[in-house]
């Protein structure tokens, strides 16, 4: 058996526990004889993100790598048209559900959405591609599984544990069914998952754990998804530290992220017109159409077009745009179903968060560049400035997050900020190799002192850029 780089010897372990445990579940099922299939296992990474700090569902770049934490999923077909799935972790309990065209959630909240999430976006994709490379994979053609997870990314950590768990979950599924997609395609069909359980996420965290590559960086853009593997300077090192402020996706978090996913939309729209661009739904599409464009110049352009804030009901929007307000209303929160509900209360901000996309975006097209060079003084600058645009514009920052960076910074590091969506979770410190514990002790003293329990030495740690996910054999009979 040749093993894809990426694998410990801790996670074949992993992998071989989980296959006894899926093995003697097919035996059991199939009355003694059911154990012979071949067994699979994924193993998806989580991911940090150093710089492009909500960029990807505008179409904008990120700078993310895949770190040393993973998901394993194994799975062996079964004769049953359904997903029977267990978790190491007890705290996880187990659940079998029918693979049908389309898969009903379970209530809010429940970890096997990801599942059913990652294995409706096989269903999806492979009905869709049948219509170009036929014969057309339908639902009805796919074979049942049994799964085993372990999950070792934490989880409401801005670390990517649902990236981790559905990509492993959909290349498990795939593997079983003899499905086979290259990175990219993987990467553009998961993409999407999140949205099964509520999120309008772009993207980013399940191309970077499909897309991976140990010691590096991962420049990565969308439509298409395309990817430059960015080296890491030998004497960087990435520190992560757990605010240990939950930002639990499926609540408030959630809200404020599908609202900062509208407001953004709004800004590309009113650009788009004030520019007199076609078919603009996101602000990737006017960048892309404006080769040599600016932030400062674009973000006056939409101050000259638009109010900085609009009302949540979007009539003002409707109304700048020349378009009806059920339509926009419609194409903007979409269909009952996933609705994205918004806080009638609040107003729209428009200028903040465009503000921060585009400066953003011209930040992480230098970060590339300077990381490449080995100007860590430089990407930490930048590092800087991102937080400070998240905190200012995004206000997707806390007083927490606002905390632990000013920890790191003084620490020695040469930049620090929040990573993922915010409101919670990690941030990353960059430091050099021989700075990294100075940072660590930083914050130790400076925060987690302050938090009176628990054990730092878990929430902390030195990452490493490791490679994506793979699928190994683990055939036993
Ligand atoms: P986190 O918070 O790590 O899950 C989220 C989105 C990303 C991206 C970042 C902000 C999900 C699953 N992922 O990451 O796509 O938009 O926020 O840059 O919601």
């Amino acid at each position: 058996m040749s093993i894809p780089d990426g694998w410990d010897a801790d996670e074949l372990a992993r992998a071989a526990k989980l296959a006894a445990l899926v093995r003697a579940r097919a035996r059991a099922r199939a009355g003694g004889d059911g154990g012979d299939a071949r067994i699979f296992a994924a193993r998806a990474p989580g991911r940090v993100n150093l710089i492009g700090e909500h960029t990807d569902y505008s179409g904008l770049p990120v700078l993310p790598v895949a770190i040393d934490r993973s998901t394993i999923v194994a799975a062996a077909a079964i004769t049953a048209a359904e997903i029977e799935l267990a978790n190491a972790d007890p705290g996880w309990s187990s659940r079998r559900f029918a693979i049908e065209r389309h898969i009903p959630a379970y209530q809010t909240g429940d970890w096997a959405n990801y599942v059913k999430a990652a294995i409706q976006g096989v269903i999806d994709h492979f009905a869709w591609r049948g219509r170009f490379y036929p014969p057309a994979t339908s639902v009805d053609n796919l074979r049942g599984a049994s799964m085993a997870v372990d999950g070792r990314v934490p989880p409401a950590a801005g670390l990517s544990s649902s990236a981790a768990l559905t990509v492993s979950t959909a290349m498990a599924f795939m593997a079983v069914n003899e499905l086979e997609l290259d990175g990219i395609e993987t990467a553009t069909m998961v993409a999407r998952s999140e949205w099964y359980v509520g999120t309008r996420a772009g993207g980013m965290d399940q191309a970077a754990s499909i897309l991976g590559r140990r010691d590096h960086a991962l420049f990565i853009e969308f439509d298409p998804i395309r990817v430059r593997a960015v080296k890491m300077p030998a004497n960087a090192a990435l520190v992560v530290a757990d605010s240990r402020e939950i930002a639990d996706k499926s609540g408030m978090v959630r809200a404020e992220y599908n609202r900062r996913v509208v407001e953004c939309a709004l800004a590309a729209r009113i650009l788009g017109r004030a520019l007199k661009l076609d078919g603009v739904t996101i602000l990737g599409d006017v960048v892309r159409a404006l080769p040599g464009w600016n932030a400062a110049q674009l973000v006056e352009q939409l101050a000259a077009a638009a109010p900085a804030r609009l009302g949540a009901d979007l009539k003002q929007a409707a109304d700048i745009l020349g378009v009806s307000q059920a339509a926009l209303d419609a194409e903007l929160l979409g269909q009952p179903a996933t609705r994205i509900a918004l806080d009638s209360n609040r107003p729209l901000e428009i200028l903040k968060r465009a503000r921060h996309v585009l400066s953003e975006t011209e930040r992480v097209i230098r970060a590339a560049d300077v990381l490449e060079a080995g100007r860590l003084d430089e990407m930490g600058k930048l590092m800087n400035a991102s937080h400070q645009s998240l905190a200012d514009d995004f206000e997707c920052s806390t007083r927490r997050l606002d905390a632990i960076v000013e920890c790191a910074r003084r620490g020695g590091a040469f930049g620090a900020r929040l990573t993922g969506a915010g409101f919670g979770g990690s941030i990353v410190a960059l430091c050099d190799v021989a700075g990294a514990d100075a940072v660590i002790e930083s914050i130790d003293r400076g925060y987690y002192a302050k938090l009176n329990s628990g054990a730092p030495e878990s929430w902390r740690a030195v990452l490493h850029a490791g490679a994506g996910a793979s699928v190994i054999d683990l055939r036993t009979g």
